[in-house]
C-alpha cells in the first residue's frame, strides 16, 4: 500500500460523492412542491408582535417535495447569489456545492455568484461567479475559505436600500444566506422586506452552526454540528488517555459552543470525562459561582481519597451567562452598554470603563465586578458582536474556575482536609473545530441542504429554511422540506433593545439526550471509564463512517 499523506488524503477527499435523499436525485423537473397546511410558531411568545414586522411573510404553509414533472422551471434562468455569515462550520462547501449542482443539473444557463465576506459583500458588490472549475478544489473540504464569511446585521433601511440596489442592477433574483440563529434572522428580514418592496425576489437560509443550537420540533439538527463535536471528542479522548497514563494533573477544558452547552454534552457522550458541566442544568439549579466551585472541589478531593489527584473537567463556552449573579451581572452590563454606548466608546482605557460601569450598576454587582479578576472583568465588558451578543469565545472562564477551585482547595488544606498537589492544565477547544474536513454525515447533509435550496429558489419560494429530516436514517431515505423562517422567531432582549430573532434551543432538561446523560454521568466520577473515540472516519465500515451525533440518536430514540 502506498503510503497516503495529508495533502493526498485531501484530494482523495474531494472525490467523495454525497449521496442525495432519493427525492433530489432527478433534479427539480421531477419535483412537485406541496404547501402543507400552516404550522404553529415554535414560541409563544411575541408572536402577535412578530406578526406585525413580518406582515408579508408570516403564516407561510410548510413545504414539502413530492415526485412529479415540473418542466416550466428547465424553461426558466435564474440568477442566484449566496453567502456565508457567521462561525465557519464543517460543510459549508458542499452547500454551495449542492446549490451549484442542483441549479446546473435544471438548466445550465442558470448562474451561482458568491459574495465574498457575507452579507457585507452585497452592501460593497464584491462577489464572484461560481463555476465547476474553482468550486471542484473545494467540494468535501472544512472551512469558508471560497467565499469567506462575515457578522453583519442587517436593520438600517440604508443598508436595505442598497441591498436592492445591489440586486436590481446585478439582476440577482435570489439570495442563499447560510447561517446560524442571528444569521437567518437576517435572512427573514431581508425576505420580507423584498416582499414588502414587490421586488419578485428570494430569500431562502441554510441551517448552520457548530454549536447545536439551530434546532426545533421542525429542524432536527444544523449541519457542522457532528463534525465539530467528533474533532473535540478527538482531543479531549486523548486528553483523556493522557491523563490515565501519567495520572498528575486535572486539565480543565472550555469547549465551544456559546450558550448553550450542546457541544459538551455531546463530547461528554463520545469521551466520558469525570467532571461535566452544563449551563442549562446550572440555571435550573440556580447555582452560585461558590456551588460550582464547590461542586467541582468535592469531586477533585474525593478522587484525591481514592489516590487519583487527576481527571478531566468539561466546560462550556457559554458557561458564565447561567450562573445566576454572574447572569445579572451580564443583563446589567448590557443595559449600561446599551444605554451609554458613545460615552463608553469614548473612554479608552479599560480600567475607566470598569470604573464608570461599576458607577451604574448597583453596588452588589459592582462589588461582584471588583471582585472578579482583571482579565474576566475586561472580557466581559468587551465590545458585543454586530447581534448584540457577547463574544463568549473570548472569556477564559476555564482559567478563571481553576484559581477559584485552586483558592478552595489551598482553604482545605488549611484545615487538613486536602493535602495533595493539584496540577491543572487549562485548554480552550474552539477555533481547532470548525473547520475542519466534513464527516460523511455533514458532506451529505451540508450537500443535500443546498441542493435543497436551489429547488426551493428555482420555485420562488421566499423567506424558508431549507430543511431534510430523518437524519438518523441512510441519506437516500432523507425527507426534503422547508420550514417558514418566521415559525422560528420571537422577540428578545438584545444589549438593552427588543429585536425579533429566530429563537436559539438550550439544552432540554427533560429531553432524552439530558436524561441519558445524568443516567451515565455518577459512573465517570470516580472511575477512568474514559473513550478515546479517534479521528473522524472517512472510510470503511458505514456503521462507524456514517453515524451522526449521540445527541440525535437519543432524540430520535435510537
Ligand atoms: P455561529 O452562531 O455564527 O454559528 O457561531 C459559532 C461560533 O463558533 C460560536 O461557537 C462562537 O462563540 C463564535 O462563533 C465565535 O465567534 P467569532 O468567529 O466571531 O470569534
Amino acid at each position: 500500500m502506498p503510503r497516503i499523506d495529508v495533502s493526498e488524503l485531501q484530494v482523495e477527499r474531494q472525490k467523495f460523492k454525497p449521496i442525495l435523499p432519493k427525492i433530489l436525485k432527478n433534479g427539480a423537473e421531477y419535483i412537485k412542491v406541496v404547501k402543507c397546511k400552516f404550522i404553529e410558531p415554535i414560541s409563544n411568545q411575541s408572536q402577535y408582535e412578530i406578526q406585525r414586522i413580518f406582515k408579508n411573510t408570516y403564516g407561510f404553509p410548510e413545504i414539502v417535495f413530492r415526485k412529479g414533472i415540473n418542466i416550466a422551471i428547465k424553461r426558466k434562468t435564474v440568477k442566484v447569489a449566496v453567502v456565508f455569515s457567521g462561525g465557519q462550520a464543517p460543510g459549508g462547501h458542499n452547500v454551495i456545492c449542492g446549490l451549484f449542482d442542483g441549479l446546473k443539473k435544471v438548466n445550465k444557463k442558470n448562474i451561482l455568484i458568491g459574495y465574498i465576506g457575507g452579507l457585507s459583500g452585497i452592501l460593497k458588490n464584491e462577489f464572484k461567479v461560481i463555476s465547476e472549475r474553482t468550486l471542484r478544489n473545494y467540494r468535501n473540504t472544512g472551512g469558508f475559505d471560497f467565499i469567506t464569511s462575515g457578522r453583519t446585521k442587517i436593520e438600517t433601511s440604508e443598508q436595505f436600500n442598497l441591498i436592492k440596489e445591489e440586486f436590481l442592477r446585478n439582476k440577482v433574483d435570489a439570495l442563499v444566506i447560510v447561517g446560524g440563529d442571528d444569521s437567518n434572522t437576517n435572512a427573514a428580514v431581508i425576505a420580507e422586506y423584498f416582499a414588502k418592496e414587490d421586488l419578485n425576489k428570494y430569500v431562502v437560509g441554510v441551517p448552520k452552526t457548530i454549536d447545536g443550537d439551530l434546532k426545533n420540533k421542525y429542524i432536527e439538527t444544523s449541519f457542522g454540528f457532528d463534525t465539530a463535536t467528533k474533532i473535540y471528542a478527538e482531543l479531549v479522548g486523548n486528553i483523556c488517555k493522557d491523563v490515565n497514563s501519567s495520572r498528575k494533573y486535572w486539565h480543565f477544558i472550555r469547549l465551544m459552543g456559546r450558550s448553550a452547552s450542546h457541544v459538551v454534552l455531546e463530547v461528554a457522550f463520545k469521551t466520558h470525562p469525570n467532571i461535566v458541566l452544563i449551563g442549562e442544568e446550572i440555571l435550573s439549579k440556580n447555582m452560585t459561582l461558590s456551588k460550582v466551585i464547590k461542586t467541582v472541589t468535592d469531586i477533585i478531593v474525593k478522587r484525591s481519597q481514592l489516590g487519583k489527584n487527576f481527571g478531566v473537567v468539561l466546560i462550556p463556552e457559554g458557561i458564565i451567562e447561567f450562573i445566576p449573579e454572574m447572569r445579572e451581572l451580564l443583563v446589567n452590563i448590557n443595559n449600561v452598554i446599551g444605554n451609554n454606548t458613545k460615552i463608553i466608546s469614548e473612554i479608552y482605557s479599560i480600567d475607566q470603563k470598569i470604573e464608570f460601569i461599576c458607577s451604574k450598576i448597583s453596588s452588589k454587582l459592582s462589588n461582584l465586578m471588583n471582585s472578579l479578576p482583571f482579565d474576566i472583568a475586561s472580557q466581559l465588558i468587551s465590545d458585543r458582536d454586530p447581534h448584540g451578543n457577547i463574544r463568549l469565545s473570548l472569556i477564559e472562564t476555564e482559567k478563571f474556575l481553576i484559581n477559584m477551585v485552586h483558592a478552595k482547595l489551598l482553604k482545605l488544606r488549611k484545615k487538613g482536609k486536602y493535602q495533595y498537589k493539584f496540577s491543572p492544565i487549562s485548554h480552550f477547544f474552539g477555533y481547532e473545530g470548525r473547520c475542519g474536513i466534513p464527516s460523511n454525515f455533514d458532506a451529505n447533509y451540508a450537500y443535500a441542504l443546498g441542493y435543497n435550496a436551489a429547488i426551493l429558489v428555482l420555485n420562488g419560494l421566499t423567506g424558508y429554511l431549507s430543511n431534510i429530516k430523518n437524519l438518523t436514517k441512510f441519506p437516500k431515505q432523507w425527507e426534503c422540506c422547508a420550514v417558514p423562517l418566521t415559525t422560528m422567531m420571537a422577540i428578545e432582549k438584545r444589549i438593552s433593545k427588543n429585536k425579533p430573532v429566530i429563537q436559539k434551543s438550550m439544552v432540554d432538561l427533560q429531553g432524552k439526550p439530558f436524561i441519558n446523560f445524568i443516567k451515565e454521568r455518577d459512573k465517570w466520577i470516580l472511575n477512568e471509564d474514559y473513550i478515546s473515540p479517534g479521528p473522524i472516519q472517512y472510510f470503511g465500515p458505514s456503521n462507524i463512517t456514517n453515524m451522526t451525533t449521540k445527541t440525535l440518536q437519543y432524540e430520535k430514540k435510537l
